[in-house]
């Protein structure tokens, strides 16, 4: 049964040399030997979307991937019929400004210096163009501010002698252009703004939470890099301003009236319309270290997992009562496991994580929605236009957790991605989750995040001593004492109790200054008592109680607490 003559031996052992040696890896071998390979995969398809994109549709906007063609997504969102836009138009070039710091992330500095001196060269915000406040915020502006620190960074020694601040001057004047859409009775936004005229005529007074209350970090640093601290105030007197709306229970609506400040939709939860508002006073915190910031956060926090947690998942609410309105998954829901991982709540992180993933296997995707208390997918919305949030709380969990299962979410991620939606002209999203039909736009946030955060997941070497917050449209911004007010006086990254490896996790967190701080709060018996973003109290203060729904979540660990058989919450199990 073995083989005689040598040439045979040769071939032989070529066959089972890969199997012997493959055996002889230890575990963490082969676990970084996936890493590297599903780096250079995911390197590969930001490449095909972003070469795609550089042939068939730069400057224009965005990619539509299957025609070969592109849309000039950023004005044609609020100008359908493109009444205004001169002839000569050529877009405002919004994927590759969403590329720039992904491109450094992956250690491209020759195609980031290419890009960053096309745009000083060629960008202008003079356009006679309705554009969206919120989205031109966290791509265009996030995307420059985020470019300028990385062109500038002392150990990214990028652009070097051809840089003279083009970008924070592109952005400065963008900031300007946006500011006139404050200039309301409430200081709350308008939604949408011409970038050359200012609010248009019988504008719509509707906008979002989100709208409002996620333009913080990007107005923020604009000041802070400037010195103009009307940017900051804008967004600032504008997030002040929603929170003094929310409901006596801490809770936020999802639509609302900038001129009268009253609420339009009263319903909300943690997906479409608000999501980012909650992200924001979080990162708010961490890169401004105002102790407001963390005040509205832990609030609004403790709010959503009293009134909109349902088992593992997360369903919309009415403000005003708290009564649940649907019960749904939206596809923007599943960046909160990552939110609940800067906070410390790994438990709660881990399982809504698990109830996506599944979701995700069921469908090969995320679909836009489904229903949840009938099991089946929205009737219109089917889709899946390539977005980020899992991949992003993939990141995040694995980050936190050294769990190498998360390595395997991340790879049916990648998967799903190249077996559904790549196309000879790029990526394109997905129409029907049931079918799998194709739609022709390739959205500018896969490069911006779907494609960052996949690759971030097995290769972090970028955060290797390097502490970054990424904003919703993951973008980095660093954290530097310099813009904070106050540093906080403690930080307790309560969250790397559950790392493997402590040392690595100190090194590479972009996190490692951030965050649950669990404030030790005088009790009135003299002793102290721990109180922390993930806690919820038990709903009698003896802590007896009839049913599970009684007991809350305890401070220190995070961890839900339940009902004895005695009548008593507490960590029964642990
Ligand atoms: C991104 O543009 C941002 O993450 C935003 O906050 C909402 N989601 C989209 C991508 O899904």
């Amino acid at each position: 049964m073995f083989p005689r003559n040598s040439g045979t031996w040769f071939v032989f052992f070529l066959l089972i040399s890969p199997t012997i040696l493959y055996k002889a890896m230890s575990d963490e071998d082969r676990w970084a030997a996936k890493k590297k390979r599903m780096s250079d995969k995911v390197r590969k398809m930001f490449y095909h979307a972003y070469d795609n994109y550089m042939i068939y549709a730069f400057p224009h906007d965005e990619l539509k991937p299957l025609t070969k063609t592109y849309t000039n997504s950023l004005v044609e969102l609020g100008n359908l019929r493109l009444e205004h836009l001169p002839p000569e138009y050529n877009g405002s070039a919004l994927t590759l400004i969403e590329s720039l710091s992904s491109l450094v992330i992956m250690g491209n500095n020759t195609e980031f210096e290419r890009a960053v001196l096309w745009l000083s060269e060629n960008l202008t915000f003079d356009i006679d163009a309705r554009i969206n406040l919120f989205e031109c915020n966290i791509r265009v502006l996030g995307g420059l501010v985020s470019a300028h620190i990385l062109a500038t960074d002392s150990t990214n020694r990028l652009v070097q002698g051809k840089y003279k601040k083009q970008l924070l001057n592109l952005a400065e004047d963008l900031g300007h252009r946006f500011l006139p859409a404050f200039d309301t009775p409430t200081g709350l936004p308008y939604a949408w703004i011409n970038l050359k005229y200012g609010v248009m005529e019988h504008e719509t007074t509707e906008t979002s939470t989100s709208g409002c209350g996620s333009l913080i970090l990007e107005m923020g640093v604009l000041s802070q890099l400037t010195g103009d601290p009307r940017f900051e105030s804008a967004a600032l007197r504008a997030l002040r301003k929603l929170w003094s709306m929310r409901s006596s229970l801490n809770l936020l609506g999802t639509t609302l009236d900038v001129g009268t400040g009253e609420w339009l939709e009263y319903s909300s939860g943690i997906g479409a319309g608000v999501d980012s508002f909650y992200e924001y006073l979080v990162k708010a915190y961490i890169i401004f270290g105002r102790d407001e910031f963390w005040r509205m956060f832990q609030s609004a926090y403790l709010a959503v997992e009293k009134y909109f947690k349902h088992g593992s998942w997360y369903h919309e609410a009415d403000m005003r009562t708290g009564q649940p309105t649907y019960l749904q998954l939206t596809s923007l829901q599943a960046f909160w496991p990552g939110l609940q991982v800067l906070v410390g709540d790994i438990a709660a992180a881990n399982s809504s994580h698990r109830e996506f993933f599944s979701v995700w296997e069921r469908f090969g995707v995320l679909p836009e929605r489904y229903l949840l208390d009938r099991q089946m997918l929205h009737p219109t919305e089917k889709y899946y236009p390539l977005r980020p949030e899992l991949a992003e709380s993939t990141f995040y969990l694995y980050h936190a957790t050294k769990d190498p299962w998360y390595l395997e979410v991340g790879e049916s991620i990648v998967n799903s991605l190249n077996s559904y939606t790549k196309v000879e002209g790029g990526f394109a999203s997905i129409r029907d989750v049931t079918t799998m039909q194709l739609e022709d736009h390739q959205h500018s946030f896969f490069l911006a995040e779907t494609c960052k955060y996949l690759y971030l997941l097995f290769d972090d070497s970028f955060l290797v001593d390097r502490n970054y917050i990424f904003t919703t449209e993951g973008h980095p911004f660093p954290v530097v004492s310099a813009w904070h007010e106050r540093l906080p006086e403690a930080y307790i990254p309560t969250y790397w109790t559950d790392v493997r490896d402590e040392r690595q996790a100190k090194r590479a967190s972009p996190m490692s200054l951030q965050v649950c701080p669990a404030t030790a709060l005088k009790s009135g018996l003299g002793g102290e008592q721990v109180e922390s973003a993930c806690h919820i109290p038990d709903v009698r203060a003896d802590h007896r109680c009839l049913v599970e729904k009684d007991c809350g979540v305890d401070a220190t660990t995070c961890r839900r607490r339940s009902c004895s058989m005695a009548g008593y919450c507490g960590l029964w199990w642990a």
